[in-house]
Order: C-alpha cells, then sequence, then structure tokens
C-alpha cells in the first residue's frame, strides 16, 4: 500500500517498521501523518534536508520502568511504567498518563506521537508526551490506586518538572489518582509545584473546565465542521462512545447545544437510551460509583437498553462521537454509519476510527475531525492550567471555557486552511497532520540538529 507518491517519505517509514518492531498502533499513527506529508516535502525542501521526518518519528526519550506495590491483602503485585518523551520543541513534554492492562510500549508511543502534533495544533507553548502502565485499576480500592500511584511516581518523579515534563489523566487517570501522584511527587522533592502535573483538584491548583474540556472541545469542533456546512447540532441524533470522562463532557456540550445523545458505551456493551441520555444518572453511576453502563440501564428503566457485547455504531445516528479508546470504530462500523446516513464524525478520543474505517467515510464525503484536532480541547485547557499555576491566578468557568471555544475555532480553521492551502479542502486529517508538522518542524528547523 503506498503511503503517497514520494519514494523518500515510503524509505523513511520502512526504516520506522525495521526499527520499532511488533508496535502496530505506533505504525499506524506514523503511518496516518507520514501520508500526507508528500505536498509539505515538495514545498519545503528545507524539511527534508534537515530530516525533519526521521528526528520527528523517534522520541526523544524513552522510559520503562518497574512499578513494584502490594494489594491490600498483602501480596506483591509488579508493574511496568512507562513515559514517552517524544518532542520538546515547543515546550515541555506534555501528556496523560495512561493505567490500563493493554498498556504497552507501542501504545505508548503512538499515544506520544499524536500528541506531539495535537499540542502544536493548539498553537500553546507544550511539546508532545505520554505514558502510563499496565496496571489495571479496576476493582481495586482506593488504598491499592493510591500506593500504585505513589510507586509509579517514586521512579517518574526524577523526569518531570513544569519546565520538564508536565503530565495529567488519559484513560484510568483522573482527579482521584492525579491527586495522589501530586502529593507524592511533593513529598520527595519538597516543592509545591503546582505546575507539574494538570488534572488537579479544585480545591488546589486545578483549573475550572479542565475536567469538561475533552468532551466539550470535541463536540465544539464538530458544531464548527457542520457550521461551515450550513447545519448545526439543534435537534440531531448523536451517538457517543465510551462512557468516561470524554464521553461524559461530550454528552453534556451535546446537549446543552440542543441534540438528544442516544448512546454511551464501556467495554462490555452500550446503552441505547431513545429518548436523550439522562446525564445526572450517568454521572451518579460512572463518576461517583464507579459502576457500568449496564447499571445506568438498569436504573434507567423503560427508557433504555443495555446491548451486550454489541457495536454501538449499528445504531442509526446523525453525528458519531467516538469517545473510548483506540481502533473501535471498524470498517463494518463505518460501512453501517454511512448507510445509516450519518453527516459528521469527530474522534473524542485518541485514533478510534481504523484507517479503513476512515477511507469509507473519506470517500462517502463525511466532515470528519481526526482526534489530534478534535480532542485538543483537553491539553489546551491542561496548558491553560500550567498558565494560571505559573502567575499564581485562577479563572472562573466561563473565562476559561471563553478561552476553549476561541482555541477549538482556532484549531478548526488552521486545519480547514492548511487543507485548503495544500490541495485537499475538507480534509481535516490532512490539515492537521501538515499544520502540525510545519509548526514543530519550523521549531526544529530554528533550534540546530536536536
Ligand atoms: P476514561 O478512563 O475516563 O474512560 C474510558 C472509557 O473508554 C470507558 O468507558 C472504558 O470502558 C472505555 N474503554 C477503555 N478501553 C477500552 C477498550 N479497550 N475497549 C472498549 N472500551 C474501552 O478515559 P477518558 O475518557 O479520559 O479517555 C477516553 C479516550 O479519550 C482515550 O482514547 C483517551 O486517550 C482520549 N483522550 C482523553 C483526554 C482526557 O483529557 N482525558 C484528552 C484527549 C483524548 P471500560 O470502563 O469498560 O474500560
Ligand atoms: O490525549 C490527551 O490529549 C490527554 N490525555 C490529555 C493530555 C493533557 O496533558 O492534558
Amino acid at each position: 500500500m503506498h503511503l503517497s507518491q514520494t519514494p523518500a517519505i515510503e524509505s523513511i517509514y520502512a526504516t520506522i517498521l525495521r526499527r520499532n518492531p511488533g508496535e502496530a498502533e505506533f505504525h499506524q499513527a506514523v503511518r496516518e501523518v507520514l501520508g500526507s506529508l508528500g505536498p509539505v516535502l515538495a514545498k519545503r525542501p528545507e524539511f527534508a534536508q534537515a530530516k525533519i521526518i526521521e528526528r520527528i518519528c523517534e522520541p526523544e526519550r524513552q522510559l520503562i520502568f518497574r512499578v513494584p506495590w502490594t494489594d491490600d491483602s498483602g501480596e506483591v503485585h509488579i508493574n511496568r511504567g512507562f513515559r514517552m518523551e517524544f518532542n520538546s520543541a515547543l515546550g515541555p513534554y506534555k501528556g496523560g498518563l495512561r493505567f490500563h492492562p493493554s498498556v504497552s510500549l507501542g501504545i505508548v508511543k503512538f499515544l506520544g506521537f499524536e500528541q506531539v502534533f495535537k499540542n502544536a495544533l493548539t498553537g500553546m507553548p507544550i511539546g508532545g508526551g505520554k505514558g502510563g502502565s499496565d496496571f489495571d485499576p479496576k476493582g481495586r480500592s482506593d488504598a491499592e490506586v493510591m500506593r500504585f500511584c505513589q510507586s509509579f511516581m517514586t521512579e517518574l518523579y526524577r523526569h518531570l518538572g513544569e519546565y520538564t515534563d508536565v503530565p495529567a489523566g488519559d484513560i484510568g487517570v483522573g482527579g482521584r489518582e492525579i491527586g495522589y501522584l501530586f502529593g507524592q511527587y511533593k513529598r520527595i522533592t519538597n516543592r509545591y509545584e503546582s505546575g507539574v502535573l494538570t488534572g488537579k483538584g479544585l480545591g488546589w491548583g486545578g483549573a475550572q473546565a479542565r475536567t469538561e474540556a475533552t468532551g466539550y472541545g470535541t463536540v465544539l469542533f464538530t458544531a464548527e465542521m457542520l457550521r461551515h456546512r450550513g447545519e448545526d447540532l439543534e435537534g440531531r441524533r448523536v451517538s457517543v462512545s465510551g462512557s468516561g470522562n470524554v464521553a461524559i463532557y461530550a454528552i453534556e456540550k451535546a446537549q446543552q447545544l440542543g441534540a438528544t445523545v442516544i448512546t454511551c458505551s464501556d467495554s462490555t456493551g452500550y446503552v441505547l437510551d431513545e429518548k436523550g441520555i439522562d446525564l445526572d444518572l450517568l454521572k451518579q453511576v460512572k463518576e461517583t460509583e464507579r459502576g457500568r453502563v449496564s447499571h445506568y440501564a438498569e436504573r434507567r428503566g423503560a427508557h433504555a437498553a443495555f446491548v451486550e457485547g454489541a457495536s454501538v455504531w449499528a445504531v442509526p445516528t446523525d453525528v458519531a462521537l467516538p469517545c473510548a479508546t483506540q481502533n473501535e470504530l471498524s470498517e463494518t462500523d463505518a460501512v453501517a454509519l454511512v448507510r445509516n446516513g450519518v453527516k459528521a464524525v469527530a474522534e473524542g478520543a485518541n485514533m478510534p476510527t481504523t484507517p479503513e474505517a476512515f477511507r469509507v467515510l473519506e470517500q462517502a464525503g463525511i466532515p470528519f475531525g481526526p482526534g489530534k484536532a478534535a480532542n485538543a480541547g483537553g491539553v489546551a485547557t491542561s496548558a491553560l492550567e500550567m498558565q494560571q499555576n505559573a502567575s499564581r491566578d485562577s479563572w472562573t468557568f466561563a473565562h476559561t471555557e471563553e478561552r476553549l471555544v476561541e482555541i477549538m475555532k482556532h484549531i478548526h480553521d488552521t486545519c480547514s486552511e492548511t487543507a485548503e492551502r495544500y490541495g485537499s479542502p475538507g480534509n481535516y486529517v490532512a490539515g492537521a497532520n501538515i499544520a502540525g508538522f510545519e509548526l514543530v518542524a519550523e521549531a526544529m528547523v530554528a533550534q540546530g540538529l536536536i
């Protein structure tokens, strides 16, 4: 399969495959970006001369470490910790931590790679990084999660700093985990360095609207895509996958904009709620009780049905927002969405759409917001949290949300104008990849051989 018509890029990609064996998700993420870069190299030979693509695909630093901890019965467990410090041309490494049994080197590398371009698109001074562990927090007590976080930070702290590397949450890492991680960092370093982590509690350095920002931003991006076609979300049926941080606040913003959100899901199946998701109940089940979406359906009664083990994308909908995890929207799903008349798709999760599914949507002319643009509101608001921490200030929810709205519009317009400038009008994937790449590449060229 040809990446683009550029043999030079084919050869770079072949080398990346050889040097990163078995890292399927990383290969997929690299292939998608490199597939957009042929026209950039043609226009800007200085990037090829400086071997920017080869350098940008190689993380600046890769950390892998042992995380020993004891469970409540005293049994010893050993997990693996990762931090991918991918690129610092635009600012300190910035990106979340994921705690999930599937976390591996290839997953963290793909997430770190995506983060580099996403963070550039925000226009904020943040480089790209990502980390995590194959630790599974599901079913663990608060005390177990705390001991794990303390052990994880006992190794990671030496690599962090508000000017060096600033983690945040991702799958399996929310406010509780950030609290335990921050406490241990402060204890080891004897510094109240607020800006070393984002997603903190509102009473101790966290930013208003950070919890909401990824989901809100995804819907704001979707609304912008629709607006450019003379449409909006009012009265639309929206399908969301996942039921975690991103999904919950995507549902909230879509409802605020007049849509009816009919689905949510977790790894066991999906809920179909034709009257529209009852968000208070979903928050109670997921955020307070850490329960499953099947519990939501049981409590919602006749309005909602829980469908076990099936794909949420089989449900007819106007707008699809995948907000769970990578490769959750397959080619078959995309065919079903198109057949059922979907009008827009935007990725709240990172790389939830397979390349084959994207091709189906592209051929059908469906506006498609790639994760590195559509879900960038989370990390952008993390950068706003860092800004508030640096100035020892704290902004109101309304002010922070206003900034988020401006940022998402800026990202949308940057992608749209860049796609147009490089001959792919309406192609947000090309626009996001090229605009993110140009910003990082220009900084790398200016900073010498780094
Ligand atoms: P949460 O842990 O809060 O929620 C994750 C949700 O996705 C859960 O409903 C979970 O179901 C589901 N899920 C996770 N793994 C799988 C899997 N292998 N198969 C099926 N379902 C799965 O995470 P977030 O909401 O924070 O993250 C969701 C996505 O958004 C991720 O791709 C993340 O990288 C991305 N993202 C997150 C940002 C943030 O600020 N948090 C910012 C930008 C992107 P279950 O409980 O059954 O596992
Ligand atoms: O994928 C992402 O952008 C995140 N998990 C959020 C990163 C951050 O630093 O806020």
